[in-house]
């Protein structure tokens, strides 16, 4: 591509100076905008390189007469600009991503050829991608949703896209009910809402027509749904995938990343005011964590497994609604991601990047899952009717960074230039023409026989004894937020038959809760339970299931808050920051005014944010550092009581000096709380301040 010219010193064009009146324009600092940038920048250009002398006004046969076809320039940028949106993913829209890279520790030569998975200390370089599902690009990062978590590996052999999510199940066992589940959860076609939510008539009643969704609706009702950052997640590939070694051998193996920043969700009042507080909240903290170093990183940890084992599991590992507890095939670490760089274009690459299944390397291979199956599909043709061409493995975020060649040829966009007479293979007349390769991808053997069908096995038949196994692996706490969740969801379904439908499933899962479903929907009588396919299996709880353990109590990469007011003791604030950024956190001042506050001892502070636009949803814990005055003051300013009561009804951390006390007693915050901790003991509350005080829940929230 050409490189637009630097400027000479005072030449024609763009760096002279406007003759006449130009309209209003605006001014750089010290000086008219155009003079700045004819000394700094490049020159502007329409896009075939033609240097513009006038990026202001259009063309006018006379000052106040019309706008002349023949300016070619106004039209090209126009035309450009007019066809700036490409649609929009279908799913998944709405998303974050970063790069970075992946090092393998342990080796799994055993198990496969793909060079990503057998070369200990390489690094290979990935994109990631994090999205909600439900919500159209444009829509809030903190709704109760499933999120994606999909990751491109540029590895030496071809791109692997490990395309998965942070649930390691699924809806539905069958590809071909995705786009009823989908319909069913977007806003509703009549109306066109409620936008990025399930609480709503059509998802439940698809649901509750799907009882092989029930295993998956727990976890989506469950804190999982409400990820605290992007960076505090767990993903998983949710399929089984094959790995094939040299001798042609296959294991089977299931994907899963575990963030060492610990798993940490919001609670689902926090993630309502959160949406209102900072729409981009999750894409803001990737962000702000990798343009401060705190690079977040991720555990690849798999699970191996043989046919010979799979046959023997109580459930079948094709169906993408069942997951294979560790407790029966443990975990195996063997490597790490970090994500270290922001993309430097949103558009060309968060939006542009085309993630498919389908995407592998030698010595990988796919299993039989039927949605699995379905998605190989979908990829690609959803990224052509996106992207608009079959070229969009050429967009740099998309292609290999290993040589690749074939003889596909033209095309929209097409960006190479092939050489030579010969496209075809085989071919006679050109040496150096691609060809295959015995080291390249080979599927599986895979055998199987019987008659063609469209019938579901009747291994796929149980739809309860995983989900009743997820809702026993919780703590008494995550079981009351599902309860709670469930309540809240029904509650804005309004046709009571699919309310009803809803907790009768809910007996098969667990009667309690379901009696305290029925009991938060104010229903009558507990509604009668659906005949089941299979008998539902008491499984043992699995710990490894839970939230509430995976959390890691710790500050690092956390954002404190710390109010300030005129009058506030500097000292004190000096060494809270010291305390909270020592630990690996970010300390935002807070104060009414965004200039800053006078300290007790005359001295100015600036502060991060203003207290409006800065409430304590968007910070891990927070801190009161006041004066009795601007105490008693902010006592009359619902934004400071919000902040405070806020925090505390969220489970975090509260600390406060001396001259705080009155605003805390303003807000009816209990000054016993173990986590509401006087700053003179300041180590005590960096401590309380690394996780949520999960004990003092029922004293605020009356969960179902
Ligand atoms: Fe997707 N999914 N999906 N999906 N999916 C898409 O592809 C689809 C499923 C997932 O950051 C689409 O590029 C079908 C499971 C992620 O760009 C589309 C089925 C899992 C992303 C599509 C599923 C996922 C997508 C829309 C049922 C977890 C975002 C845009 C068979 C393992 C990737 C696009 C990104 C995106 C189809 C089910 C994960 C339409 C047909 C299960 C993370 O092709």
């Amino acid at each position: 591509m050409r490189k637009t010219p630097k400027p000479k010193k005072k030449s024609s064009g763009a760096s002279s100076r406007p003759q006449g009146f130009r309209g209003v324009q605006s001014m750089a600092p010290g000086g008219d905008v155009h003079q700045f940038a004819a000394d700094q920048a490049a020159i502007l250009t329409t896009n075939q390189g033609l240097p513009i002398s006038d990026n202001q006004n259009s063309l006018r046969p006379f000052d106040r007469g019309p706008v002349l076809l023949e300016d070619f320039i106004l039209r090209e940028k126009i035309t450009h600009f007019d066809h700036e949106r490409i649609p929009e993913r279908i799913v998944h829209a709405r998303g974050s991503a970063a790069h970075g890279h992946f090092e393998l520790t342990a080796s799994l030569a055993e198990f496969t050829t793909a060079q990503v998975l057998t070369e200990v200390g390489v690094q290979t370089p990935v994109f990631a991608r994090f999205s909600t599902v439900a919500g159209g690009a444009g829509s809030v990062d903190t709704p109760r949703d499933v999120r994606g978590f999909a990751v491109k590996f540029y590895t030496p052999q071809g791109n692997w896209d490990l395309v998965g999510n942070n649930m390691p199940v699924f809806f539905i066992q069958d590809a071909i009910k995705f786009p009823d589940l989908i319909h069913a959860v977007k806003m509703e076609p009549d109306r066109g809402f409620p936008q990025a939510a399930s609480a709503h008539d059509t998802f439940w009643d698809f649901i509750s027509l799907t009882p092989e969704s029930m295993h998956m609706v727990m976890w989506a009702m469950s804190d999982r749904a409400l990820p605290r950052s992007l960076r505090m997640m767990e993903g998983f590939g949710i399929h089984s995938f094959r790995l094939v070694n040299a001798q042609g051998h296959a294991t089977f193996v299931k994907f899963h990343w575990r963030p060492q920043q610990g798993l940490q969700s919001t609670l689902w009042d926090e993630a309502v005011k959160i949406a209102g507080a900072d729409s981009d909240y999750h894409r803001r903290d990737l962000f702000e964590a990798i343009q401060a170093g705190a690079f977040p990183v991720w555990e690849l940890a798999v699970q191996l497994f043989t046919q010979e084992q799979a046959d023997a599991f109580p459930f079948d590992h094709l169906d993408a609604t069942k997951l294979i507890p560790e407790e029966l095939v443990p975990l195996k670490v063997i490597g790490h991601m970090t994500l270290d760089r922001w993309p430097d274009n949103f558009f060309a690459e968060t939006e542009q990047v085309a993630f498919c299944p389908s995407h592998l390397v030698p010595g990988m291979d796919f299993s039989e899952d039927p949605l699995l199956q379905g998605r190989l599909h979908s990829y690609l043709d959803t990224q052509l009717s996106r992207l608009g061409s079959a070229n969009f493995h050429q967009i740099p975020v998309n292609a290999p960074r290993c040589p690749f060649a074939n003889q596909q040829r033209d095309g929209h966009m097409q960006m190479q230039q092939p050489k030579g007479r010969v496209a075809y293979e085989p071919n006679s007349l050109s040496a150096d023409a691609a060809r295959q390769t015995p080291r390249g991808f080979r599927s599986a053997s895979v055998r199987g026989s019987g008659d063609k069908t469209r019938q579901r096995p009747e291994s796929f038949a149980d739809h309860y004894s995983q989900a009743r196994q997820f809702f026993i692996s919780q703590t008494a706490l995550e079981q009351a937020h599902i309860a709670s969740a469930l309540v809240f969801e029904l509650s804005k379904v309004e046709h009571l038959h699919i309310r009803q439908a809803m907790v009768g499933h809910l007996r098969h899962i667990d009667g309690d809760l379901a009696h305290r479903v029925c009991d938060g929907l104010g229903l009558p009588e507990l509604p009668a339970a659906p005949r089941v396919g299979a008998p539902v299996l008491s499984l043992p709880p699995s710990p490894a299931l839970g939230l509430a353990d995976k959390a890691r109590p710790s500050l690092k990469g956390r954002t404190v808050g710390v109010l300030v007011g005129d009058g506030s003791d500097g000292a004190t604030v000096s060494r809270l920051k010291d305390a909270i950024t020592s630990e690996g956190a970010v300390c935002k001042l807070i104060a009414r005014k965004v200039g800053g506050v006078r300290l007790a001892d005359g001295s100015a502070l600036a502060a991060d944010a203003q207290l409006a636009g800065a409430p304590s949803v968007l910070f891990d814990a927070v801190a009161l550092v006041l004066s009795e005055t601007a105490a008693s003051a902010m006592a009359n300013d619902s934004a400071a009581i919000d902040f405070v009561r806020d925090a505390f009804g969220h489970l975090k951390a509260v600390g406060y000096d001396d001259g705080a006390e009155g605003l805390l007693q303003a807000a009816g915050i209990d000054l016993d709380d173990a986590a509401v901790v006087p700053l003179s003991k300041l180590g005590r509350f960096t401590d309380a301040a690394k996780k949520r005080q999960w004990s003092r829940e029922p004293a605020v929230r009356m969960l179902a």
